[in-house]
């Protein structure tokens, strides 16, 4: 074979094989996978941020407060916001005032881990304990600023990170192994000031995710199922107290009313 020739041919050969593992490398997704029950220190890093099993990370410190509550079947999405059209906040977001609502820049604590400013978000999912349903996919982060705490959705708004950011990247996670059922968190995600650098603290930060896009991944699902996932902030200061009245307010309510009415059939009687 003339050299030339040969040259050219292991040329190809060469191209060929760049372009085939350029192909496999778009296709292969970041993935972090925490469904290892106990394996506390099981994380990943995706554009910058830390993703960790629920572990105390005793730097921060500050209150959590629940701001993003969503559910749907097999995928669900939302984003924080004071919106609501008819009593609906925008798509598959849980309406209570009390857990979907804007959050102020500002009001977000600081975590500082090896040198860096980190912004604490923390996920609790709400999966079936067992069986093939067990797994959920945290597919899409993204988070925007913005000047108005209601948008009905963030074409205007400003994306500051992206989960997807440097590469696609996903999330596994266990409802049957971190913390099972509502109430405890399952997850933790750690997300560079650095992105936030120069902004205004007093624009609204909106958090939009995306779970259960991954759908079946070889031999698992990773559908959302069950009950609704939340995702709380690290906020400076405390979150305002829930605004459903407690029983007792209900009894003192009800004690004043009968107390008015009691006053005017006492007024009738002069
Ligand atoms: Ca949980
Ligand atoms: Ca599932
Ligand atoms: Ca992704
Ligand atoms: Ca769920």
């Amino acid at each position: 074979m003339p050299k030339l020739y040969r040259t050219a041919l292991s040329l190809c050969a060469g191209l060929l094989l760049v372009g085939a593992g350029y192909a496999h490398a778009m296709s292969l997704a970041n993935v972090i996978d925490l469904r290892t029950q106990g394996s506390l220190d099981e994380s990943g890093i995706a554009n910058g941020a830390l993703f960790y099993q629920n572990v105390d990370q005793s730097s921060g410190t500050g209150f959590i407060d629940p701001f993003l509550r969503i559910q749907d079947s097999p995928v669900e999405e939302g984003f924080n916001t004071d919106y609501r059209s008819n009593g609906q906040a925008p798509l598959d977001d849980k309406s209570d005032p009390n857990y979907t609502h804007s959050l102020k820049l500002g009001d977000l604590a600081t975590v500082t881990k090896n040198g860096v400013d980190y912004y604490l978000f923390s996920l609790d999912i709400d999966e079936p304990n067992s069986g093939p349903l067990r797994y959920i996919s945290l597919d899409e982060v993204k988070l925007y600023l913005a000047s108005a705490p209601d948008l009905a959705d963030l074409s205007s708004a400003s994306l500051k990170w992206d989960m997807d950011g440097a590469g696609d990247a996903v999330v596994y996670l266990n409802g049957g192994a971190l913390s099972p059922g509502n109430g405890g968190d399952d997850m933790q995600m750690l997300v560079p000031k650095s992105f936030f650098t120069g902004a205004d603290p007093n624009s609204y930060l909106y958090f939009y995710t995306k779970m259960g896009a991954t759908g079946n991944m070889s031999a698992d699902n990773f559908d959302a199922n069950a009950s609704f996932e939340e995702w709380r902030a690290l906020v400076g200061q405390a979150p305002p107290p829930p605004t459903i009245p407690e029983p007792t307010t209900l009894l003192l309510l009800g004690g004043g009313v009968a107390g008015i009415i009691g006053k005017r059939k006492s007024l009738i009687r002069k």
